[in-house]
């Protein structure tokens, strides 16, 4: 992501997965909001924002956060939402044997005890990527990366969904399934 750009993506991840209603936003279900509708919002609290610069941070996003329809009316987040308006149906998969998340030294005490749980945001994020998950971890102190026993999980009955940008989402991960605690 160019440096230019990560500002408009923070604020585009802000709106589309958390807070529309800061600029009186509609996202529909499967999170979508018009574009249109964004960029006046977005201007109503002094953000100027156009379909160009939209456009240049979903084709630069690292993880391809953003979906943009195919008839370029709406654009929605494709993982990460928190907002209650959005309830994304995403379909059940099958998941490989193992998925990281990455997390900080500080959580472990308690992911210990109560497994992975998804907080505000609908799901847990996981990834096939131990490096991006080791990235993630970073953002909230010493970074560590749990391996979740996903396979077995999905044995069990957990279901797993795969996102657009390939980021694995899951409702919770209990400790048992984790498996490299040390
Ligand atoms: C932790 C980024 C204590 C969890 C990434 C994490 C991701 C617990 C934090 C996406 C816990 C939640 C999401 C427990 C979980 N006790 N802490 N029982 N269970 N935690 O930001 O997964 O760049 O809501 O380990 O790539 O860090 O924004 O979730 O540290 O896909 O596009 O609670 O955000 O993508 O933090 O990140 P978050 P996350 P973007």
């Amino acid at each position: 992501m160019r440096d230019s750009l990560e500002g408009f993506s923070k604020f585009l991840s802000y709106v589309l997965r958390h807070k529309p209603e800061v600029i009186g936003l509609l996202l529909d279900g499967e999170g979508w909001a018009s574009i249109e509708d964004l960029i006046k919002g977005a201007e109503e609290v002094g953000k100027f924002l156009n379909y160009e610069i939209i456009c240049d941070v979903v084709s630069h996003s690292d993880k391809k956060r953003f979906e943009i329809s195919e008839d370029g009316a709406n654009i929605r987040a494709v993982q990460g939402h928190s907002s209650e308006s959005v309830k994304r149906k995403y379909s059940a998969l099958q998941p490989p044997d193992f998925l990281y998340h990455g997390t900080a030294t500080r959580f472990l005490d308690s992911i210990r005890k109560k497994g992975l749980l998804h907080g505000a945001r609908h799901h847990v994020h996981l990834t096939e990527n131990e490096v991006v998950a080791h990235d993630v971890g970073l953002r909230y102190g010493r970074s560590l990366v749990l391996r979740v026993k996903s396979y077995e999980m999905f044995l069990n009955g957990c279901k797993f969904f795969r996102a657009e940008n390939d980021v694995w989402l899951t409702l919770s991960v209990s400790p048992e399934f984790i498996d490299n605690w040390d």
